[in-house]
């Protein structure tokens, strides 16, 4: 039984130390290199391509090495194999202060201010008044971001697939109440997985049912994101302000407008980065799972492909 690594787009030098140290008796290589295709039973995968799956005959778990598991083909892995993804406490704490932060500045309009400084521009005003922020998925990243914003007097109403019961959350489920969560909010966070359900949901219908002033938070996946319908909608005056993470391409192309607009603000997919230390146990755990033929940690139901 081997173990191949296949996270792309990085340096995997100290994952791969790491993971030595972490299972020590079972061979681990980094894809594109590997001996023998035959003896793969375990992928550790991020982006990984496509066209991966089809030549590892005897894979019994792939584990994402990330919370979101559309970067895998799951559709190409047979129905034997079982698919993982990391549920870790530091991931969902970072997701929530970075939507707090985001929040905050657009409450605080430092994003105004930084304008007016730039043109040595003294303009004091008061802080936006709405308090009303909602959140699309509660799941492990959702409820923590919820209880986070909560804990800083926000009110928080959260939408998810099935009904929850969060403390001084207002829990809105399923299509039927979409249109009731969505109206009165002031901040719109995007932390739902990227399925066929899900895929172009922020777009010009769900603008037209959100306050004029709302600032739109992706920080999701940018297939969520329908851009020309955010662009119109920004351009129109339909919406505050979009803080986007997440990207249909990234690294964002170039001379995409997302770049320049006044009210959009873009960082490089970081709200919450995958933290070595914090999961190698639980990649371990599951290795060690697959090998005893045990169940595995945050095992993803792939009916619902989350
Ligand atoms: P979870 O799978 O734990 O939770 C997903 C939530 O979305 C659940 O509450 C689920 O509802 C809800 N949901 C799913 N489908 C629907 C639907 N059709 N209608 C309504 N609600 C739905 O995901 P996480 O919280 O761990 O992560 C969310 C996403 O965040 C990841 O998939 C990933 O894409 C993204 N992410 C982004 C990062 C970044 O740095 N920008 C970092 C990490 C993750 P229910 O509970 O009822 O099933
Ligand atoms: C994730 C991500 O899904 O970093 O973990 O986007």
């Amino acid at each position: 039984m081997s173990v191949l690594v296949c996270v792309t787009g990085r340096n995997n030098d100290k994952l791969m130390a790491k993971l030595s140290d972490a299972i020590p008796d079972v061979k681990i290589e980094q894809w594109p290199y590997c001996e023998d295709l035959s003896s793969v039973q375990f992928v550790l995968a991020w982006n990984a391509p496509d066209n991966l799956w089809q030549q590892l005959p005897n894979l019994k778990v792939v584990q994402s090495y990330g919370a979101g598991v559309d970067g895998i083909a799951l559709d190409k892995l047979k129905p034997c194999v079982s698919v993982a993804r990391i549920v870790d406490q530091k991931l969902s704490v970072d997701m929530a202060e970075y939507v707090l932060s985001h929040v905050l500045a657009n409450k605080l309009r430092h994003r105004e201010y930084a304008a007016n400084q730039s043109e040595g521009y003294w303009k004091p005003r008061r802080a936006m008044g709405g308090n009303e922020v909602g959140i699309l998925g509660l799941g492990e990243l959702g409820k923590v971001t919820a209880e986070v914003l909560v804990r800083h007097g926000f009110s928080v109403r959260g939408w998810s697939r099935t009904q929850k019961d969060l403390p001084k959350v207002a829990c809105y489920a399923g299509e039927n109440q979409l249109e009731t969560f969505l109206s009165e909010i002031d901040y719109l966070v995007c932390l739902l997985p990227l399925t066929q359900q899900t895929k172009g949901m922020l777009n010009a219908k769900l603008f037209s049912l959100l306050p004029a002033n709302c600032v739109v938070i992706n920080v999701a996946r940018g297939q969520h994101l329908v851009e020309e319908d955010l662009l119109a909608a920004l351009d129109n005056n339909k919406l505050g302000g979009a803080v986007l993470d997440v990207f249909s391409t990234e690294p964002l192309p170039e001379n995409h407008p997302f770049w320049s607009h006044s009210k959009v603000t873009v960082t490089p997919h970081v709200a919450a980065v995958t933290n070595m230390d914090t999961v190698i146990a639980q990649i371990a755990a599951n290795v060690n799972a697959c090998l005893d033929d045990t169940p595995l940690e945050n095992q993803v139901n792939l009916s619902k492909g989350y």
